[in-house]
C-alpha cells in the first residue's frame, strides 16, 4: 500500500468510529460543482472592443504580476490548466464582457448567443457547465453610478436591454449544455454621499427588475440570482441593491439571493444567514470570496468564515439547494495559482464539513450535553481530514498541494512569461 492509501485507511477508520461515512463524504464532494469565475484570469478586463468609460463600478484588481491572459485563447488555455489541477467536475462562470467578439464592436445592448457559442463548444470539450453574469460596470453608461436605477430613461432602458439579452443568452447556454445556467445580476448602483431619494432609486430598480424577470424561461435552462452589497468604492453611503432589498425581491419573485462573503459587515456571519433564508427561497447562490479589512476580493483560503459557511450548509442538509460560485481577483500573484488555490480551498472546506459527525453532535446538543459538543468540535479540528483530501486528489489524478506549486511554476515559465 502506498503512503496516500495507508494514511487514508487510518483516517477512514478514525472517522468511522465517530459514525462518519468517509466514502459518502467523498461522493458528495464529487457531485458538487464549483462555479469557477472567469474574471480571475485577466483582472476583470474582458474582450470587448468598445469605449469602456471611467467607472469600474468599484471593482479594483490590484497588482501587476506578469502573465495576464490577454485574449480569449489565453484565458481558455489558463482555465484548462486550472481544470487539470482541481478534482471533480465544475462550471465556469462567464461575464457578458467575455464574449467571443473577435474584431466586432458589440455594445452591451447588442450581445447575442452567437457571441458565446464558442464558449459552449469549449465547455463541452472540457466537460464543464457554464454560468453567466450581466456586466453592469466598465461602461460609459455606468459612469453616473447608476444603471438599472438611473433616473435617465435612456440609460435605464439600455441596461434593462442588456440584462434581458444576458438572460436569453444564459437560457440558450443552459438548453444547449443540458445543465441549468445560473444568471447572476449585480449592479453597482449607489451614491458616495448622503442620499435623499433612496426610495426613488429603489423604486426604479424594482421597476427595471420587474421588466427583466417578466420574461420566463424553463428552470432546466436558466436559474436567476440577484446579488446585494453593503457598500462599494464610490457608493459608500448608499447602495440601491442592499441585502434587504434583494432578499425581499428574491422571496417575492421566486429568485435566488446571491450571498457574497465580502458584501456584509465584517463581523456579520454569512454562514448564519443560510438556515434563516433557505426555507423561503428556491435556492441560494454563493460568491465565496475573502475580504481583508474591506470587500477586497482576496483569494479564498481555508479560513473560519468559509468553514462556518460550509458547516451550516451541510448541517442543514441543503447542499443541493446551494450553488457555489467564486468571486475574487488577485493580480499580484500567478493568476492560475490564485485560481487553483481558491477553488481547492473551497473544496477542502466542503470536505471538512462533510466529514463532521453531524448526527452525533446534534444528539449531544438535544440532550443538553454541551460539554461533549464543545469537546468533539475541538477534537475534530485535529482529525486527519487532510489524508482524505490527498486520497481524493489522487483518485482524481490531480496533483497534491506540493506538486501543484511546481506545475504552476512550470506553466508560468513556459507559457505565461512569454506574454508581454
Ligand atoms: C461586485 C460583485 C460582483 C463582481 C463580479 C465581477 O462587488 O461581487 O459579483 O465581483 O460580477
Ligand atoms: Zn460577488
Amino acid at each position: 500500500m502506498g503512503r496516500i492509501d495507508s494514511a487514508y485507511m487510518l483516517a477512514k477508520e478514525r472517522y468511522g468510529k465517530l459514525g462518519v461515512d468517509v466514502e459518502a463524504a467523498m461522493d458528495a464532494l464529487e457531485k458538487t460543482p464549483i462555479s469557477i469565475h472567469c474574471w480571475q484570469g485577466d483582472d476583470v478586463t474582458g474582450f470587448e472592443n468598445i469605449e469602456k468609460g471611467v467607472s469600474r463600478g468599484g471593482l479594483q484588481a490590484t497588482g501587476n504580476y506578469p502573465g495576464r491572459a490577454r485574449n480569449i485563447d489565453e484565458l481558455r488555455l489558463d482555465l484548462e490548466k486550472v481544470l487539470d489541477m482541481v478534482p471533480g467536475r465544475h462550471k465556469v462562470s462567464l461575464h457578458a464582457m467575455y464574449g467571443d467578439f473577435g474584431e466586432e464592436t458589440v455594445d452591451r445592448d447588442g450581445i447575442e448567443f452567437d457571441h458565446f457559442e464558442s464558449w459552449v463548444d469549449w465547455a463541452r470539450e472540457n466537460g464543464v457547465g457554464l454560468d453567466f453574469n450581466a456586466t453592469m460596470f466598465a461602461h460609459s453608461k455606468a459612469d453616473s453610478g447608476f444603471t438599472l436605477s438611473s433616473k435617465d430613461p435612456g440609460v435605464r432602458g439600455f441596461w434593462v436591454e442588456h440584462v434581458k439579452r444576458c438572460r436569453e443568452v444564459s437560457a440558450e447556454i443552459g438548453r444547449r449544455l443540458g445543465i441549468p445556467c445560473v444568471h447572476n445580476l449585480w449592479v453597482p448602483d449607489g451614491m458616495k454621499d448622503t442620499t435623499v431619494d433612496k426610495s426613488g432609486y429603489r423604486g426604479l430598480l424594482r421597476e427595471s427588475l420587474d421588466e427583466i424577470y417578466s420574461v420566463e424561461y424553463p428552470r432546466g435552462h436558466l436559474l436567476d440570482s440577484v446579488e446585494s452589497k453593503l457598500f462599494g468604492l464610490g457608493s459608500e453611503s448608499f447602495v440601491v441593491g442592499s441585502h434587504d432589498f434583494y432578499l425581499g425581491y428574491a422571496v417575492s419573485n421566486g429568485l435566488m439571493p446571491c450571498l457574497d462573503l465580502g458584501h456584509y459587515h465584517p463581523t456579520e456571519s454569512v454562514a448564519d444567514k443560510v438556515s434563516a433564508i433557505q426555507p423561503f427561497v428556491s435556492g441560494i447562490m454563493l460568491h465565496v470570496s475573502r475580504g481583508v479589512r474591506w470587500d477586497s476580493d482576496h483569494v479564498v483560503v481555508l479560513n473560519e468564515q468559509v468553514q462556518d459557511l460550509f458547516h451550516e450548509i451541510v448541517r442543514g442538509g441543503i447542499l443541493d439547494k446551494v450553488y457555489i460560485g467564486l468571486d475574487y481577483f488577485d493580480a499580484s500573484i500567478n493568476r492560475v495559482g490564485a485560481w487553483v488555490t481558491g477553488i481547492r480551498a473551497t473544496q477542502k472546506a466542503l470536505l471538512y464539513a462533510l466529514l463532521e459527525p453531524v448526527k452525533l453532535l446534534k444528539g449531544y446538543e438535544s440532550e443538553g450535553d454541551y460539554f461533549r459538543r464543545l469537546a468533539l468540535l475541538e477534537e475534530l479540528k485535529s482529525m486527519p481530514w487532510g489524508a482524505i483530501w490527498d486520497s481524493y486528489c489522487d483518485n482524481n489524478s490531480v496533483p497534491d498541494g506540493h506538486e501543484l506549486v511546481e506545475r504552476v511554476k512550470e506553466y508560468e515559465k513556459k507559457t505565461q512569461t512569454t506574454r508581454t
